[in-house]
């Protein structure tokens, strides 16, 4: 089964949890970062946890491994259940991640090549392979790999093997959930679900690619 997760990036709280509410019985999990976050304050993982749906952070970690770890602690005490963090750090930089993930039950996801088109001025030539042979050695539980270039989702999935891929870049960025969501464990959808006049049935209509 390919998992809906909603990418909840609208910056006012109330709003948020409306969305939230609306959505959440056509949800897998709820990716939250820093519009929400920095608007609302970290204390708004609080309120969701009502939907009774996994949390993930997208906070792109990406500094150096101790400073990682704090991150990832924050993260994890918050009631978050994964994270996302770079691997262009390097090895140490994610083993942080990873390894403060494990050490609270929750899981890191490496983001190996980005969805928007600026993203291949430096996400070529083998940087995003490399990136996902780093997750698998640092025993990360997946990546992050972009909707809208499917090629490379196939190209990814073949080092990846069985750990799980998450794909932004669907609806808004161009991608296509259908094709997209045959190769991965997990589409998500931001601006598609929550500009849409009615969150709740733009959510629902994408809840058919549950069943891939
Ligand atoms: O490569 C990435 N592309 C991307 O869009 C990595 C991400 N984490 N994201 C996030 O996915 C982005 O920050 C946003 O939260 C979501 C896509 O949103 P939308 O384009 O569907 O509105």
């Amino acid at each position: 089964m390919t998992e809906l997760i909603l990418a909840l990036d609208v910056t006012g709280k109330k709003e948020a949890l409306a969305i939230a509410h609306e959505c959440a019985p056509y949800l897998d999990a709820i990716k939250v970062g820093y519009p929400l976050i920095l608007s609302a304050g970290l204390s708004i993982t609080q309120e969701l946890e009502t939907e009774d749906l996994p949390l993930i952070a997208d906070f792109k970690v990406a500094d150096i491994p101790n400073t990682n770890r704090l991150i990832a602690e924050q993260v994890f005490d918050a009631g978050f259940s994964s994270i996302i963090c770079h691997g262009f750090t390097g090895k140490d930089a994610v083993q942080a991640c990873v390894d403060t993930a494990s050490d609270y039950g929750g899981a890191c996801f490496v983001v190996a090549e980005m969805s928007h088109p600026g993203a291949t001025e430096f996400f070529f030539g083998g940087t995003a392979e490399k990136i996902a042979h780093l997750a698998i050695e640092c025993g990360a539980d997946g990546i992050i790999a972009p909707a809208t270039r499917p090629d490379r989702v196939k190209v990814l999935r073949d080092i990846i093997g069985t750990r799980k891929i998450l794909s932004p870049g669907v609806g808004a960025q161009g991608g296509d959930a259908d094709e997209v969501a045959k190769l991965v464990d997990g589409i998500i959808v931001g601006r598609a679900i929550y500009e849409a006049d009615t969150p709740g049935t733009a959510a629902g209509k994408f809840a058919r690619i549950r069943s891939k």
